[in-house]
Order: C-alpha cells, then structure tokens, then sequence
C-alpha cells in the first residue's frame, strides 16, 4: 500500500519560468513525501535528444537526479512532445521508462496508464504522423542531424501542429469512447488514468457491465495538477 502521484502535461519549457519553479517546488516538497512519481508523458514542451544539453534543461535533469537519489521511484512516460528522451536521460536522472500502456495495481486494483493520444482515434491526420515519428529509423535519421537543424524541425513542427490543433473540431481532439473501451477491454481493465486531451476530469462508466473510470490529468497551465492516489484508497484531483 502506497502514496502515488500522478503528473502529465507540463510542457516544461524556458519561457514558462512560472511552471518550472512551480515543478521543482512542487519535486522536492509534495512529490518526496509520495511513494512514487508517475509522469505520463508531454513533460517537456519538445525533447529533440538528450545530447541537448541546454541549462534550462539540466536544471531539470539536476531536481529529477536529486529526487531519485533522496529515494523517489520517478517513472515517466513518453509523450507525443518527449517521446525522444532516451536512454542518456534515464541514465543523468535515474528515472525509469515505462511503455504506454503499462499497467499497475494502485490499492490492488489493476489500473492501464496511457498517454493518451492513441486514444484520440478521430484525429487521423495526428495518427499518420505518429507512426511516422515512432519508427526507430526515422528518430535515428533525426537525432544524427545538428543540434540547430533539430531545432528547426521541431519549431516548423510545432507551428505545424498548432495550426492543426485550431482548425479541428474539439470532439476530434478528445478520445472517443469506443477506443477507450476497447483498450480497457483488451488489456482486463476497469480502470485508466492518462493525460494529452488536457481535459481534467474523473468519468464514470460501465464496461463490461461492471463500474470502470477514465481519469484525465490536468495539464500545467496557470497552475500544477496531480492525481494523488493515497495508500486508504482515496484519489483527488488536486491543483498546485
Ligand atoms: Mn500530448
């Protein structure tokens, strides 16, 4: 029986000081006193390699390293943003991967952790591009060219990605309901916890004629969000 915490969504990035100060406070005080740190995913605004080595960056692979040595079990989760952080990350940080669609046992039952934007089936543009991004050879062919050329494909994507996001409906943007129950369904599963749509919230449904949840994490924005999942069986949304 344990205390776990939940984050996703942070978008850490070097023009949002506020939200850093907000995590690194929030790594080294709430998140110390928890058994263990599950971030699933869009940490980072954009991770083009750990070969980038920015200040801003190693002041956050510096608070994760001091965590994991103070005893912190910190498992992350690639996102649609990170899902470059390699290997060298862990190794700086001690954090440990874990895949999409990992499952743990909070207070016994079995729980699914997802990202989140497999489930967003409607948006098959975004899905294309995902299979894309994922294939190992394509990443290596990305991650051989200059630090500044990364930079610049990742800045054309994102502009790229923010026009996609304003011009698609909203519901395409959210999961839809018949791939989450089909995921649950597959992997023996009442309930799942993921972040991406940005959409906070706690839905009650039934699945296979028994009660089953879909617990969305808030993403950082003007503040922190965390699910806390105590070791009495409690979960809370909270906000930092
Ligand atoms: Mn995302």
């Amino acid at each position: 029986m344990s205390n776990i915490i939940f984050i996703s969504d942070l978008h850490l990035e070097e023009s949002r000081p506020n939200i850093t100060a907000l995590f690194l406070e929030f790594l080294a005080g709430a998140a110390l006193k928890a058994d263990a740190l599950y971030i699933l995913g869009d940490f980072f605004e954009i991770w083009i390699g750990d070969d980038h080595l920015s200040s801003f960056n190693q002041s956050i692979i510096q608070a994760l390293k001091a965590a994991t040595h103070q005893g912190l079990p910190i498992y992350f989760m690639h996102g649609n943003r990170d899902f470059l952080l390699g290997k060298k990350f862990l190794e700086m940080t001690g954090v440990k991967l874990i895949p999409d669609g990992y499952i743990i046992h909070i207070n016994g039952l079995p729980t699914l952790l997802m990202h989140g934007d497999t489930l967003c089936t409607g948006d098959v543009a975004y899905l294309k591009f995902r299979k894309k991004a994922r294939n190992k050879l394509f990443q290596k062919l990305f991650l051989w060219k200059s630090l500044a050329k990364r930079q610049a494909i990742a800045a054309r994507y994102r502009k790229a990605s923010q026009a996609h996001i304003s011009t698609t409906p909203d519901y395409i943007m959210d999961v839809t309901q018949a791939e989450v129950e089909r995921v649950m369904h597959e992997k023996g599963v009442q309930h799942l916890i993921h972040g991406h749509t940005h959409r906070e919230a706690v839905h009650s449904f039934q699945l296979n004629d028994k009660p089953a949840t879909r617990t969305v994490l808030g993403a950082w924005h003007h503040h922190g969000s965390a699910l806390m999942c105590y070791s009495n069986g409690e979960r809370k949304l909270v906000h930092l």
